[in-house]
């Protein structure tokens, strides 16, 4: 595995898994899922997203960008729950605030293709990764997309955190485990994604 690569499972647990997915049920009712596009085939993702804190993640027919108003409604994106800004400042106690959480929504036959997260101006922060609901079967590699890559999984109150070379890591989510998910209805599966955009 790449240095700087670190699981804690189980780092939420069931109560606090509770509290959190209250919180970001009041994330998405301010800042509807809204579906994101490939810049370059308007070919829609299988994974519907949303953001809270200071700039959020976007992707449409003009490119992948972090702006600070939702793409929908163009209201400003509300701010991150208390209970991930605590997992960032314990886990990631160097970096400053975060500036971004990408509210991630799979359903049962939700995917997300193998990439790298490079649309942030500097890389120095680790990402810090929250996974609800049901499992997922996720894919990490190198820093190059021919790099050989491992599988594991996912499941809820999970956290990776993604520093030093693993930060540029290629990663994915092949699948969703039919299931699994306790805490969200019907396969759902949430991932939320805490970073820094700027310096
Ligand atoms: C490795 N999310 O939001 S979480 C993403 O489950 C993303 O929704 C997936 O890939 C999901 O960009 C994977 C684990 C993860 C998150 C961010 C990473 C792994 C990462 C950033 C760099 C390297
Ligand atoms: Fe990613």
């Amino acid at each position: 595995m790449l240095p700087g690569f670190r699981i804690l499972p189980g780092y939420f647990d069931r109560a606090a898994q509770e509290r959190l997915l209250d919180e970001i049920r009041a994330v998405v009712s301010a800042a509807p899922l809204f579906l994101p596009r490939m810049p370059g085939t308007g070919k829609p993702f299988s994974v519907r997203m949303s953001n809270c804190g200071p700039l959020g993640w976007v992707a449409d027919a003009d490119g992948y960008r972090y702006q600070p108003t939702h793409p929908v409604t163009g209201a400003p994106w509300p701010p991150i729950p208390g209970l991930l800004r605590d997992a960032w400042h314990d886990l990631c106690p160097q970096a400053p605030d975060p500036q971004a959480c990408l509210v991630n929504y799979y359903s049962a036959e939700a995917r997300l293709g193998l990439h790298q997260d490079r649309d942030e101006e500097t890389f120095d922060a680790p990402v810090l990764s929250v996974s609800l609901g049901a499992t997922a079967v996720f894919r990490i590699g190198g820093t190059t997309r021919r790099a050989p890559t491992r599988s594991l999984r996912l499941g809820s109150g999970d956290v990776v955190v993604l520093g030093g070379e693993a930060r540029l890591a290629f990663h994915g989510i092949d699948r969703i485990v039919k299931g699994t998910s306790e805490l969200v209805t019907d396969d759902g599966r949430i991932n939320l994604t805490l970073r820094r955009v700027g310096p």
